[in-house]
Parts: C-alpha cells; structure tokens; sequence
C-alpha cells in the first residue's frame, strides 16, 4: 500500500487502498512488433540501463522531467502534469521521484495497459467505444454506461478528435486519472460505503490530486 498523498483535508482517517501493485522486478515479455527496444518490451538488463539514461543527472532517482522526456522517447507524449501524477502513483517512498524498483512498478504498470490496449485494439491504432469499455472492465475500472453517463464522458474528454476512437496514449491517460478517482474517492470513503460528501475546499483538494 502506498498512500502518497497524505491525509484529505477534513478526514481523521486515511484508508487508501489504492496504491502501486507490487510487481517491481517482474521481467516484461515484449509484444511483438517494435523492432528496437522499447520502454515496453525492455527485459530486466535492459530497464537498469534505461533507467540510467534516463537518470540524466545521475541521482539514482529519475524526476518528473526526467521521466517525460523518457516516455516521449517510447512514443508517449504527456503532459508534465499527467507524469507527476503517474510518478505519485508509483512514488512509495514519498520523495517524488522514481527509485530502480519505483521505476520498474511504473514499468509494469504501463507495460500491462499498454498490452490490454494491444489485445483489445486488435492490431489497430485506436479502440472504438466498445473496445474501450472491455478494456476498462478487465482493468476492474466499470463505469455508469448511460448517454450522459462516466464512461462517455471520460472516454469524451480524452477523444479530442471526436470520433469516437482513442489511441493507446489516451487510454493510458484515462487510466491514470480513473485510477487517482478511485484513489480520492477510496481517501474519502475510508468505510467503503460507496457514497461521499466533499465541500469545496475537498473538491479542490480532490481535483488538484488528479
Ligand atoms: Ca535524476
Ligand atoms: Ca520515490
């Protein structure tokens, strides 16, 4: 369990659960198609020596810039905002920033988003809707599927061509933000109710955590 966000303002208890899954070390198989190594497909050789790379000031610890400029050279362009919260998920000792063995979880993370992408995109570039919503159910991530309802508008606000496709970048930015929403939602409701009541200052607190 890794609560790396202290406790939500006006809570006197914090029962995260959510936290990054424990799979540091775990060597990735590759999927297939790139031909050079990959941030994905890198074996445990390979990740100590990307995580060098990447630890351009040679702190032993890769920084939020750090770690951007390395998922832009693995085909994933994010905003610095997004890379602080995916450093934050992955962050267990609180010093935002990735240690090897941080770094590996986050590698597991987005190694296995990006497969579940892979196997539900069937080859193609971008998801279609539906696609989208298996994929997020065999993540355990099950949204309300009303017109107006979460799924539609989560997978809306990441479509931004508009047509009803995303690619695997924004399905893996959808991911991070459902996961910090579960996280939030979890700081709050620490008795799992599955209901909780914010006033502003929460809400500000809540969205500036996503
Ligand atoms: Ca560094
Ligand atoms: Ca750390």
């Amino acid at each position: 369990m890794a609560v790396t966000q202290g406790m939500p303002p006006g809570m006197a208890v914090a029962q995260g659960s959510y936290g990054a899954t424990p799979v540091a070390h775990a060597v990735q198989p590759g999927f297939g198609a790139p031909a050079q190594p990959s941030f994905y497909n890198a074996q445990q050789g390979a990740l100590q020596q990307w995580f060098q790379a990447v630890d351009r000031d040679r702190s032993g610890r890769v920084s939020t810039q750090e770690l951007q400029q390395a998922l832009a050279m693995g085909g994933l362009n994010f905003s610095l905002k997004l890379i602080a919260s995916l450093v934050r998920m992955h962050d267990a000792s609180n010093d935002n920033s990735l240690d090897f063995t941080e770094f590996c979880s986050l590698h597991a993370y987005l190694t296995k988003l990006q497969q579940t992408f892979s196997r539900h995109a069937a080859g193609a570039k971008e998801m279609n809707l539906q696609q989208v919503q298996r994929a997020l159910k065999e993540l355990d991530l099950e949204l309300d599927m009303q017109p107006e309802g979460a799924f539609y508008k989560t997978v809306q606000s990441f479509d931004f061509t508009h047509d009803g496709h995303i690619g695997c970048d924004a399905f893996i930015a959808m991911n991070i933000q459902l996961r910090n929403c579960h996280k939030m939602f979890n700081l709050f409701d620490p008795s799992r109710t599955g209901r909780i009541t914010l006033d502003f200052n929460q809400l500000v607190w809540t969205v500036a955590h996503l």
